[in-house]
């Protein structure tokens, strides 16, 4: 993402959270940590292992953070660890933010059925869909009633996308979770909702092997003939995190130019393409 900045407010200040999934300055988690910081939010950051603990700690320190947890949420002691670190901290918390994903490579190329092995496919609901169940629960044990949680999924859970395969179903699982977690915390003004993202330029996204034809297509056809911006899912979050979104819970918002939207291209490039 370009330096770009957020316009300053009060939505989130006196309001303490979580936010797991910070690779590096590109994370859609980035994104909405800074936006969140904009708006008075007081931060900690969960990160996958040391190696990226270099790049977002200068992250965390630019939004006045000082709390960097190490947690691979495959570990149990870690996400244990995690969130007794906040525990202790703040006592409470007022909002999570999951940006979490994972699947090995060899489940992310050609064929579903071919490809979709035992092991790749636990792994990849492991990570991508448990990881909200689990840190939700410990979240909530710590949240206080009228808080907020938002996780991350794209278009692959409702619809077959080329090579995003178990991934996808892995996203839906993550969406369904998403209505179960909200019914639960539903009774204490706990909301729970997913942000249904297009294609953005993260780590995440980097090294598929039809990048660049992804992210033509959902230019192409998508309503806002565009790209989807990482400004705009700040932006969904800071809706869905703050007293703005009081009485949303339970939802897939879909922040993606419109392209879960359209059946059919109208005129233009995509039609051309055709011959017409
Ligand atoms: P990213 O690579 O910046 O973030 C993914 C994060 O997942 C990383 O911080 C990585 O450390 C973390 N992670 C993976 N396995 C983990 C584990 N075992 N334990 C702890 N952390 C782990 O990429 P991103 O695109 O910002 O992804 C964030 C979320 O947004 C993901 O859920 C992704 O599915 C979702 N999403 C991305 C796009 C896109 O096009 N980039 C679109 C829609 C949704
Ligand atoms: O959720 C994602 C990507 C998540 C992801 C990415 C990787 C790459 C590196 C999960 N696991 C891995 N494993 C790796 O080894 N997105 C929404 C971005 C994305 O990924 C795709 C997409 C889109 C969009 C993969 C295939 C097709 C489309």
């Amino acid at each position: 993402m370009a330096e770009q900045t957020f316009p300053t407010g009060t939505l989130m200040a006196g309001k303490r959270g979580l936010i797991m999934g910070v690779a590096n300055k590109n994370s859609i988690a980035w994104a909405i940590a800074q936006q969140l910081a904009a708006q008075g939010a007081e931060m900690a950051f969960t990160y996958q292992g040391d190696k990226l603990l270099r790049r977002v700690k200068p992250l965390a320190e630019s939004v006045g953070s000082d709390t960097l947890v190490d947690c691979d949420v495959t570990n149990d002691d870690q996400m244990e660890a995690a969130f007794k670190t906040i525990e202790d901290k703040w006592g409470k918390i007022d909002f999570l933010v999951h940006a979490i994903a994972f699947a090995g490579k060899d489940q992310l190329a050609g064929s579903f059925i071919e490809q979709t092995t035992r092991e790749g496919f636990k792994s990849a609901l492991d990570i991508s869909a448990y990881s909200f169940v689990d840190a939700a629960r410990r979240a909530s044990n710590i949240m206080n009633d009228g808080g907020a949680m938002i996780t991350l999924t794209y278009l692959g859970s409702e619809r077959v996308i080329p090579n995003y395969n178990v991934m996808g179903v892995a996203k839906a699982a993550l969406e369904a979770s998403t209505r179960y977690i909200a019914a639960d915390l539903g009774p204490r003004q706990i909301r729970v909702n997913a942000i249904s993202a297009g294609p953005i330029k993260t780590l995440a996204a980097a090294g598929i092997g039809s990048g660049r034809h992804m992210f033509r297509f959902n230019k192409a056809a998508s309503a806002m003939q565009d790209n989807t911006d990482p400004m705009g899912v700040a932006g969904a979050a800071l809706y869905l995190l703050s007293d703005l979104g009081l009485s949303c819970t339970g939802e897939t918002h879909h922040v993606d130019g419109g392209f879960h939207a359209i059946g059919m291209p109208q005129e233009g490039p995509l039609r051309e393409s055709l011959g017409e």
